[in-house]
């Protein structure tokens, strides 16, 4: 007999969601000049919440990550001096704020309490990916998350450790395959970088090209090694549209979806793809990003949710709260229901942005191109020799509970057997493909 959960999930779209979020997550201040506002995680919140989504969804504080956990991507150094590097004693550090690419001069400043921000937000995706894992959710969201940029040993781009990678990482010990889409205006380096040689993580990244930081991110970088041809890359040009979006978006994953059967999807949802926003040249509404969330939810695969860029952080506020409703399939109202930072969303007191005049520069040509050229890399896949597009052994449940544990590697046991058997030899295979120590 079809169990009833399964009939109502199928027939109403509707889906276990866990949403992460820490209270302090909001306090922790780049600094005045500095475009990133983590205030905005704080509007996000509570516009959620004065939706009254939270009903609907069981919210978690999260964990703080460890070193030992950020040790599972990044490097020894560069998480010591993350940890120990505070603005009062910088002036100790000189060299190595330079190797790290951190300081005063650079996109990624010293601030209070720096490392307990990274720990909140790297906690956040860790649990998501857990509970993921644990086939306790259909999909988790963490909008603290998604900072993309972060390299192995390398603040970049206003991210300083990769929380996207770490979840991935979490992922990968029970999915075979892990998907991870980018709509965020920036090119996701840091995430294809670290899985640019393996063929267990394929990334898509979806952004402006040309002229525009971090300046990687052409259609012609799909890969090295056992990885060739799992780096997707769509470079586009400002002015993008929700129609033009859809017409690059829709047909590059669903070949994805069909060629690559992740086990997870990993979705970094920046929302400096939406029009206005103070860094970004999209013109992108609320409906066309959040279509993006929805398309990809309709695969019925479990789904991370990440947040990373936006700088207009009354529209980030916006959007996020607005995906959450799509991925509980809850519709909310145009009219802001009054919340603690009702005064953000002055004059209109609305939710959904109209699209400017601003010139569309992705011309039905230049798309085109695009699309022909991506669908084709992806047609290449198909019979590579190096593609084993097998289904894992469906025994993989995850035992581990939440509880005192810091959910770092010595926690995660599968039935049966430790994480290190079959799998776990593929795993090592990857870990130096990937570059983990
Ligand atoms: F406008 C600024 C004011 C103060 C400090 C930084 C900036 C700023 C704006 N844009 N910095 C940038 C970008 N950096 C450069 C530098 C020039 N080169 C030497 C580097 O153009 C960085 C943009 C980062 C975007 C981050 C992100 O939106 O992708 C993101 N995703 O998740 C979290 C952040
Ligand atoms: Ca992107």
């Amino acid at each position: 007999m079809a169990s009833l959960a399964l009939y109502n999930k199928q027939n109403t779209g509707k889906k276990r969601v866990s949403y992460f979020y820490h209270s302090e997550v909001g306090h922790h201040y780049y600094g005045p000049a500095h475009p990133m506002k983590p205030h905005r995680l704080k509007l996000a919140h509570h516009l959620i919440l004065s939706y009254g989504l939270y009903q609907k969804m069981e919210v978690y504080r999260p964990h703080l990550a460890s070193a030992s956990e950020m040790t599972a991507f990044h490097s020894e150094d560069y998480i010591s001096f993350l940890s120990r590097i505070t603005p009062d004693n910088l002036r100790n550090f000189s060299t190595q704020m330079s190797k790290f690419n951190a300081g005063e001069f650079t996109d990624c400043p010293v601030f209070d309490n720096l490392f307990e921000f990274t720990q909140i937000y790297a906690g956040c995706s860790i649990d998501a990916a857990i509970k993921l894992n644990n086939s306790q959710s259909d999909i988790a969201i963490n909008w603290s998350g998604g900072l993309h940029h972060a390299k192995k040993s390398e603040a970049s781009g206003f991210c300083y450790v990769n929380d996207i990678v770490l979840a991935i990482l979490e992922l990968l010990k029970v999915h075979a395959r892990v998907l991870y889409i980018d709509i965020d205006i920036h090119h996701g380096d840091g995430v294809e970088e670290a899985f640019y040689c393996t063929d267990r993580v394929m990334t898509a990244s979806f952004h402006k090209y040309g002229d525009f930081f971090p300046g990687t991110g052409g259609i012609k970088d799909t890969g090295a090694r056992e990885g060739t041809g799992f780096s997707v890359n769509v470079p586009l040009q400002a002015g993008m549209t929700d129609e033009t979006y859809a017409q690059v978006f829709k047909p590059v994953m669903s070949k994805i979806m069909e060629t690559f059967q992740p086990g997870a999807v990993v979705l970094q949802c920046g929302a400096d793809s939406l029009t206005g926003d103070r860094l970004g040249c999209f013109n992108l509404s609320l409906n066309g990003h959040a279509e993006c969330v929805q398309f990809m939810k309709s695969f019925d695969v479990p789904l991370l949710l990440l947040g990373g860029g936006g700088y207009t952080i009354r529209n980030v506020a916006r959007c996020w709260a607005y995906e959450t409703s799509v991925a509980l399939g809850t519709p909310i109202s145009n009219d802001i229901p009054y919340n603690d930072y009702f005064e953000y969303f002055s004059p209109c007191f609305k939710l959904h942005l109209t699209p400017t005049g601003q010139e569309n520069l992705n011309t039905e040509e230049s798309v085109d191109k695009v699309r022909t050229d991506i669908l084709q890399q992806l047609q290449n896949l198909e019979g590579a020799p190096s593609v084993q597009f097998q289904e894992v052994p469906p025994a993989f449940m995850t035992t581990m509970e939440k509880g005192g544990d810091d959910g770092g590697k010595g926690d995660d046991f599968r039935e049966g057997r430790e994480v290190g058997g079959e799998v776990g030899s593929e795993m090592k295979r990857h870990e130096q493909d990937i570059g983990v120590d």
